[in-house]
């Protein structure tokens, strides 16, 4: 069964339109991980896994991130920091910081430079951002969240995050140095699926046997030549 079809059988049973199901995006929260910087600081790469970000959909032309620390001990995101590139300028606007934190939570608007982010691929310079407003107390602890709401359209900012145009980064302090300290620090940026290359070029079957035909050819050029030798 073709899947037009399957869609249409399935749109029959439970009156879903094919619309809505073709349409993930419509989706009104979406999570995104973040990795570690290639080449950039090592000292938390094995937290990378516990933070992470998610953006809601609040359907009246405003979106609320909220990032998520969900490692262990006492690792404590200090900023955050987007890179909106200029072709994408317009995106997010009107920050309004600590927006339904759980926790104790403060952070304040700045823009400083996010360290390590010279090893990011496409960055762009932090365009804005916010830190915590008191060291670990009031940054975002294990089990705690930060709550940064913008005025911008959903689906423009994921798709604007899924091309890579716009970019979150975190800096995360209090981590263990070789399981006796805890006071260094390492910057994260959001993962996201990098367009796809151009598809490359495969060589037809018949030039592969050519290369066959010579590549055995120089085999025996090169054994004659041993012989004769
Ligand atoms: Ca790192
Ligand atoms: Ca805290």
């Amino acid at each position: 069964m073709k899947l037009a079809s399957i869609a249409t059988a399935l749109a029959a049973v439970t009156g879903i339109t094919i619309a809505a199901i073709a349409m993930p995006a419509s989706a009104t929260t979406t999570n995104f991980g973040f990795g570690n910087i290639e080449s950039g600081d090592t000292v938390g790469d094995a937290f990378a896994s516990g933070l992470s970000f998610n953006f809601t959909n609040n359907n009246d032309g405003t979106v609320l991130f909220k990032f998520l620390n969900n490692t262990s001990g006492q690792n404590a995101i200090k900023q955050f920091a987007f890179s909106v590139d200029p072709t994408v300028s317009g995106l997010l606007s009107g920050m309004q910081l600590n927006v339904g934190n759980v926790g104790n939570v403060n952070f304040a608007a700045n823009t400083q430079n996010l360290s390590q982010s010279n090893k990011i691929s496409g960055w762009d310079g932090t365009t804005f951002g916010g830190g915590t407003t008191g060291g670990n107390n009031k940054s975002v602890q294990v089990g705690e969240q930060l709550g940064v709401k913008f005025t911008g359209v959903y689906d423009n900012i994921l798709a604007a995050l899924n091309n890579g145009s716009l970019k979150v980064g975190l800096h995360v302090g209090s981590l263990p140095i070789n399981g006796t300290g805890d006071g260094g620090s390492d910057s994260y940026v959001n993962l996201y699926t990098p367009p796809a290359p151009p598809p490359a070029r495969v060589p037809e079957p018949a030039s592969l046997v050519g290369l066959g035909l010579v590549a055995s050819g120089m085999v025996m050029v090169r054994r004659r030549r041993t012989f004769a030798n």
